[in-house]
């Protein structure tokens, strides 16, 4: 028989990603978003007429429960979060509140309402933030470097506990950086593929940065969403690090992007802005997804030269239309 699937953060990159995966697979879809005053399907208008749209908000108990009853999931896929971590310094409370209360919160509803549900939790790497040990894995040690880190940590250990507590099957998938051409505009990523795309068909003359130097582990949000699931078709709930296993400046991601359109020497297109810089900053992030490959057959399939090539192809493909 056909599964049932609840994707909270339908709207969102990741959250629309795993809705085209699941139906892939014959999956009956549900995604819950919250009420905007304007139309926020960018990515799902593609999805209309072949999932279920259900609101709710992770800050509204009662919602969840809601959105239980009128789904009756076999899976739950937590994707919800105040998810932008430089935000995440201008409204500390209100990103615990979703971030990290949120899953509580949706934990208590399963809880509640059938905790025979399988339960994904969306971790991060920021939660590895200052990198006690590099490449990061399932063990080691966090140390958060924002409220959201801070925030994601909470989520991270509740499910967990849930896990052991009432013998839930939750799992988190400790997920580094991954993009796609559905990222949102304010990460640095979609941010320099938009800018080039702009400054190549001549609508820009430049690009506003801040840290140029801070390096991250890119993967491809397509990729990942498939650990996603995997997690939940194991026979023992478990934590997995999902990664490239390589690491990348913002630096050589400008250069590839640049190079794409033509322009080897690209410094002079970039500002620099102290906005867009960070109090605490994660340098790198590197992680290993070994525990992932051995137990669930699970790698990366897109690099990262790919990546940068794909979101740049996609923004000028968009703003040439
Ligand atoms: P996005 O920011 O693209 O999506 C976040 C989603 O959460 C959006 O649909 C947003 O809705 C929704 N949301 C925000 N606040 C609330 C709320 N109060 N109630 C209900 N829904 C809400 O994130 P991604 O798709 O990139 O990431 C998905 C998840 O994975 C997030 O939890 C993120 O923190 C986590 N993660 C992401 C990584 C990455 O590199 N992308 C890496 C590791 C973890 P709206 O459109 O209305 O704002
Ligand atoms: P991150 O992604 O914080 O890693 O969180 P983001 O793209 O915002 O920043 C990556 C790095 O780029 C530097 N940077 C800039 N960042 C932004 N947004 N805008 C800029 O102009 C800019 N200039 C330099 C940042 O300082 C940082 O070092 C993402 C999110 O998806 C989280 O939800 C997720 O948990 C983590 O990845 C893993």
């Amino acid at each position: 028989m056909n599964k049932t699937a609840l994707i909270t953060g339908i709207s969102g990159m990741d959250g629309s990603h795993l809705a085209d995966f699941l139906l892939e697979k014959g999956y009956k879809v549900f995604g819950m978003e919250r009420r905007s005053s304007y139309v926020n399907n960018i990515n799902t208008a593609h999805l209309e007429g072949k999932i279920t749209i259900l609101n709710g908000d992770m800050t509204d108990q009662n919602s969840l429960l809601r959105c239980l009853k009128e789904s009756k999931p076999d899976e739950v896929y937590n994707l919800a979060a105040q998810s932008f971590v430089g935000e995440s310094w201008n409204t500390p409370e209100y990103t615990s509140e979703v971030t990290g209360l949120g899953v509580l919160r949706i934990l208590e509803a399963i809880r509640e309402f059938n905790p025979k549900i399988k339960f994904y939790q969306a971790s991060s790497s920021e939660m590895f933030g200052r990198m006690v040990e590099n490449p990061a894995k399932e063990t080691t040690p966090f140390y958060p470097r924002s409220p959201y880190g801070v925030s994601k940590l909470y989520g991270h250990w509740i499910t967990k506990n849930y896990r052991e507590s009432y013998d839930m099957f939750a799992c988190s998938g400790i997920l580094f950086n991954h993009e796609s051409e559905r990222r949102g505009i304010e990460f640095v990523t979609r941010k320099i593929s938009d800018g080039v795309a702009r400054i190549k068909l001549g609508l820009s003359n430049h690009i506003t940065l801040g840290n140029l130097e801070a390096k991250r582990d890119w993967g491809y949000a397509p990729d990942y969403v498939e650990a996603m699931w995997l997690m939940l078709q194991q026979d023992i709930p478990d934590d997995y690090v999902i990664a490239t296993g390589n690491t990348y400046s913002i630096r050589e991601f400008l250069d590839i992007a640049f190079k794409h359109i033509g322009i080897d020497n690209w410094e002079p297109y970039i500002k620099q802005d102290p906005r867009f810089m960070r109090p605490a900053e994660v340098d790198v992030l590197r992680g290993d997804y070994t525990k992932a490959l051995s137990n669930m057959n699970w790698k990366p399939k897109t690099n990262f030269e790919q990546l940068v090539k794909k979101m740049v192809d996609h923004d000028l493909e968009v703003l040439s239309k």
